[in-house]
């Protein structure tokens, strides 16, 4: 009967693909642009990589481009990376201009493509933690949350897990809940008033690991530096995954236990 065969083809591949999940190599947390750049480049080179996106449609703020006009910025010297993801643009006035849907939907299928799992519709409610590092995470469906159901969560581990959840940090704040002190220069995090100019250079200056086995990157690493925001040039999204890919690159040899 072909109703009860797919309904068993999805439930099973699913769940190996969950079961394949369950200890990565890298975590990331959010789906946006940022989390999307880190993992193409993450899978390429190898590495066992999974995205947990609270929403429906992975690609956090890129769909939208500057106040719904769907066209976003990005610096001339992403152009490389355009060009790998086989991406459509323009080069206009010194920087290139971007369909912010064509952009949003070349970076999922590259990064998909090359073997990152995204699990949609997935909150991180929280960290798996040692008194040395930040081993894992911790995920309920979104919707759990949002209904407020009393379900217990299950855990993941990875040696490393990245914050990409954009302006909240919402990483980097659950770690601060568990009384984990974190050195945040401004003593708390916050961003400042809006210069694209300066705010690009700093999201890169502040991809990080900031704790062993936590890193941020994109708009977290911005809160969590205390920079200005840049609105809808996005150059530095994609930059600050590609560095914080391979600071990863280089120090994956970690062991992590418990
Ligand atoms: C699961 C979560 C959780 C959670 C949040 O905001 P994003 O697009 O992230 P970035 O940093 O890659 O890109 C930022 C960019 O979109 C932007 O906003 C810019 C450049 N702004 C400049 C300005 O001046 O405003 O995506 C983060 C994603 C979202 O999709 C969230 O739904 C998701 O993270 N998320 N997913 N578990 N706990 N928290």
């Amino acid at each position: 009967m072909w109703d009860l065969e797919i309904s068993k083809i999805i439930v099973e591949e699913f769940t190996e693909k969950l079961k394949k999940s369950l200890d990565v190599d890298v975590a990331i947390v959010g789906g946006g642009p940022s989390a999307l750049a880190a993992s193409y480049v993450l899978s390429k080179n190898g590495f066992n990589v999974i995205i947990f996106e609270e929403k429906n449609e992975p690609g956090g703020g890129t769909w939208g481009g500057g106040m719904l006009f769907n066209e976003l910025v990005v610096e001339e010297d992403v152009e490389w990376f355009l060009e790998e993801l086989d991406m459509k643009y323009k080069k206009t006035k010194g920087f290139i201009s971007i369909d912010s849907v064509h952009f949003a939907s070349a970076l999922l299928y590259n990064s998909t493509k090359v073997g990152t799992k995204i699990f949609n519709n997935v909150f991180v409610e929280d960290v798996l933690m040692s008194k040395e590092r930040i081993n894992g995470v911790v995920i309920n469906w979104a919707p759990v949350i949002r209904q407020r159901l009393h379900v217990d969560p299950i855990t993941v581990k990875a040696k490393y897990v990245i914050d990409g959840t954009g302006h909240p940090a919402s990483v980097v704040n659950m770690v601060i809940d568990r009384n984990l002190s974190i050195d945040l220069p401004l003593g708390k995090i916050r961003e400042f008033p809006m210069n694209a100019k300066e705010g690009e250079k700093f999201v890169l200056e502040n991809t990080k690991e900031i704790l062993p086995g936590l890193l941020v990157m994109g708009m977290a690493a911005v809160s969590v530096g205390g920079g200005p925001r840049m609105g809808p040039i996005f150059g530095g999204m994609l930059k600050s995954g590609i560095k914080i890919a391979n600071i990863i690159i280089e120090n994956i040899d970690v062991e992590v236990k418990g």
